[in-house]
């Protein structure tokens, strides 16, 4: 059972899984072994040699040639042995196969965005099976870490530098993503999915995330399709519950009071400078922890904006 596949790990699925986890799991074994050992011959000592009245201890040997050889020698074999299989799974992991995919990521307090080459981005992971995949990671603010357990994938993201890692997963599934660095309040929310798709759906998915404008049926579709997409739901809700950031519901066209003084009434380009610059007016009684959303398009922030407004009518 210990050493079975789904105890210590979700059930692998890339192409790694196998050399990590046979390495893993020597390892684990060895050391059981060793400790049984040492604890079995420790405790049998204590009571074969303990002190018995009417006998004295013998004089102890200084050396033993045999025995020093034999606890040397055994142990440097495995080492190296294990050496040698953890540093060229390593090095696997580390060279970037020349052909692959890459997809850049951002990773920002507290979502993951990941942008593909003809512009398409997303909140989750999209990937196709079969192939290698590259991930081109960076961070907006703090230090997170990528994690994909199934794929036994795991990298720091760093503000101000690049770091990248590859995988490369056959089977078409979903497959969760964590970050796994504790970068603040909800941390813990940090959470994405790796959808995994044979290659054909793969690239339906991604021509038609490049233009979510153009594929959702109207404009407020697609606002609501952003809303979600772009991680707002996250800190805004539609209900009127407040979360990290006030709610949409009814707030378009209302006037709200600015934190340092001021009120100001949310119209278009109240809503467009929260977006490309939203520590620029923060709404009093909140945190100025929303990331920033310059990247986004104008037809982009105009659905949203639609968005809103459908909201403060309550349709
Ligand atoms: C990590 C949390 C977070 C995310 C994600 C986020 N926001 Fe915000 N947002 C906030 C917080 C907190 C405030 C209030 C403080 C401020 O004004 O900066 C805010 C304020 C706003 C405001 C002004 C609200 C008002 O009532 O005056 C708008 C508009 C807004 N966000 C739009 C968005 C949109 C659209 C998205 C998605 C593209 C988004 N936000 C994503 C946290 C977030
Ligand atoms: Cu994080």
């Amino acid at each position: 059972m210990f050493f079975a596949q789904g105890f210590w790990f979700p059930d692998g699925a890339s192409t790694n899984t196998g050399d990590h986890d046979w390495l893993f799991h020597f390892i684990l074994a060895i050391s059981a072994i060793f400790f049984a050992l040492i604890i079995a011959v420790g405790t049998a000592f204590v009571l074969k040699y303990r002190r018995r009245p009417g006998v004295s201890a013998e004089k102890s040997p200084t050396h033993n040639g045999t025995l020093e050889i034999v606890w040397s020698v055994i142990p440097s074999i495995l080492i190296v042995f294990i050496f040698y299989y953890g540093f060229t799974t390593y090095l696997a992991s580390r060279t970037m196969p020349p052909e692959a995919f890459e997809v850049q990521v951002t990773a920002k307090k507290w979502s993951w965005e990941f942008n593909y080459p003809n512009s398409a981005q997303d909140p989750d992971l999209y990937v196709p099976a079969g192939k290698a995949i590259r991930l081109v990671m960076t961070s907006e603010d703090v230090i997170h870490s990528l994690s994909i357990p199934a794929f036994r994938l795991k990298q720091d993201v760093v503000p101000g530098r690049y770091t990248d890692s590859w995988f490369q997963c056959d089977e078409p599934g979903t497959y969760n993503l964590f970050c796994t660095e504790y970068c603040g309040t909800l941390h813990s929310k940090m959470l994405a999915k790796v959808h995994v798709l044979p290659q054909a759906e793969f690239d339906d998915w991604v021509e038609k995330a490049a233009d979510i404008v153009g594929n959702a049926p109207s404009l407020l579709a697609a606002g609501e399709i952003l809303y979600h997409k772009r991680g707002c739901a996250q800190c805004h809700s539609i209900t009127g519950e407040t979360l990290t950031g006030p709610s949409f519901l009814g707030s378009f066209g209302t006037e709200r009071a600015i934190s340092g003084g001021g009120r100001v009434t949310m119209d278009e380009n109240y809503v467009r400078e929260s977006l490309v610059n939203p520590q620029a007016k923060v709404v009093a009684g909140f945190q100025p922890v929303m990331p920033t959303f310059k990247g986004m398009k104008d037809d982009e922030i105009t659905a949203i904006i639609t968005y809103l407004k459908s909201l403060a009518k309550g349709e």
